[in-house]
């Protein structure tokens, strides 16, 4: 059903006069901060980029689950690991609502998985680097799930009430993520020098993909123009990214690190920091499957899926013979 939507998506932006009365008064509910549910009238377009953000979204949590994962049975110790686990439990969960909220459009969760294994949905671009050390698992709480914060706290706002209540929820879990990663990366700043040293490459690494996770700039932005007029997108990409920095920047300072960008530096016209873009060709290169772990990922999360066929059958006949039984009781 997806499948067909995108490729009927109209781009651009209708005017007022080019919306048909059901348009406009659809508009004006958004316009009024009151929330789009589930059996409301939406247009096609409106639902299609729901379905294609929400599901989106959800793939980055379940994808993202691989990266850290890799790590919990090499946690430096068991507290580390009982909290790692936790952690990658939660993403699993994160993808559990955002899947639920993506059905309540009419999408099945098997035709999402199906797309994003064929390669015609995306996750985030950040969950194809790899985490080469335990430095990297505390840069990833403290950096990637950092920048995912600013991102949803935002999106608790979006107009479609399920994606906005499954926000709520997840940003309560993803401000325990981000701090377990500051708290693993401050041990280590304050730590040995070579832990110090291990810390520092952690964040070279991964700065500016962790910048990438916002989109692509506001000018390059394709879908941001319309889903911000819906209120799906609360804020700005460029906006978000900057927020980050600033957000940053007095952290890193405090580790006594360094970010691996020369030109940040606080712009007092502007009110916020200057910093560098990141390389956007690196991260169009990403998108369309050539970053260091793509493959990997996708192997990986076909294989999950594959392997767990037997678990699905296995409830499904479950489900099936149970509501036999209650059917032949009443
Ligand atoms: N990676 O027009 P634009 C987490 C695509 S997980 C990949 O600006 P939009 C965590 C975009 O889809 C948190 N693709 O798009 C989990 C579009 O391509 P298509 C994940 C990207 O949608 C486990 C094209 O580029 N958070 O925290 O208006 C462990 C043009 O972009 C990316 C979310 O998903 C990217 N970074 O804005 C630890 C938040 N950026 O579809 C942590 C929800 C852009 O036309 N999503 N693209 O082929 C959003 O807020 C928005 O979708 C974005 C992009 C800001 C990401």
């Amino acid at each position: 059903m997806y499948a067909q939507m995108i490729k009927t998506a109209r781009s651009g932006l209708k005017s007022h006069a080019e919306m048909s009365d059901q348009e406009r008064d659809f508009q004006d509910r958004i316009d009024r901060d009151i929330k789009i549910e589930p059996r409301d009238w939406m247009p096609d377009d409106y639902r299609a980029t729901l379905i294609r953000q929400i599901g989106q979204h959800a793939h980055s949590e379940v994808v993202g689950q691989l990266p850290e994962g890799n790590w919990i049975t090499r946690a430096p110790t068991l507290e580390r690991k009982a909290i790692l686990l936790a952690k990658v439990q939660d993403e699993a969960g994160h993808g559990l609502y955002l899947y639920a909220a993506a059905e309540t459009l009419g999408v099945s969760r098997d035709e999402l998985i199906g797309l994003l294994h064929e390669g015609r949905m995306k996750y985030s671009s950040i969950f194809n680097y790899p985490t080469l050390n335990w430095a990297d698992i505390g840069a990833v709480g403290w950096l990637v799930d950092g920048a995912a914060i600013i991102n949803q706290v935002a999106l608790q706002r979006t107009s479609y009430g399920p994606y906005s209540r499954a926000m709520v929820r997840i940003c309560k879990e993803e401000s325990f993520h981000a701090r377990q990663g500051y708290h693993a990366i401050m041990k280590m700043a304050f730590g040995t020098p070579q832990q110090k040293k291990m810390a520092q490459n952690a964040i070279d690494r991964l700065w500016f993909p962790a910048l990438m996770m916002f989109g692509p700039s506001d000018a390059e932005s394709v879908h941001s123009e319309q889903s911000m007029a819906w209120k799906i997108k609360i804020k700005s990409n460029d906006e978000l990214r900057q927020q980050f920095v600033d957000q940053t920047v007095p952290q890193i300072e405090y580790l006594g690190l360094d970010l691996p960008d020369p030109g940040i530096k606080w712009n007092d016209t502007t009110g916020h920091h200057d910093f560098t873009d990141p390389d956007w060709q690196e991260f169009f290169d990403v998108l369309k499957g050539n970053g260091p772990c793509n493959t990997d990922r996708m192997r990986d999360r076909v294989k999950a899926w594959e392997n767990g066929k037997w678990v699905r059958d296995g409830l499904m006949a479950h489900a099936s013979k149970k509501a036999t039984s209650q059917a032949a009781a009443e």
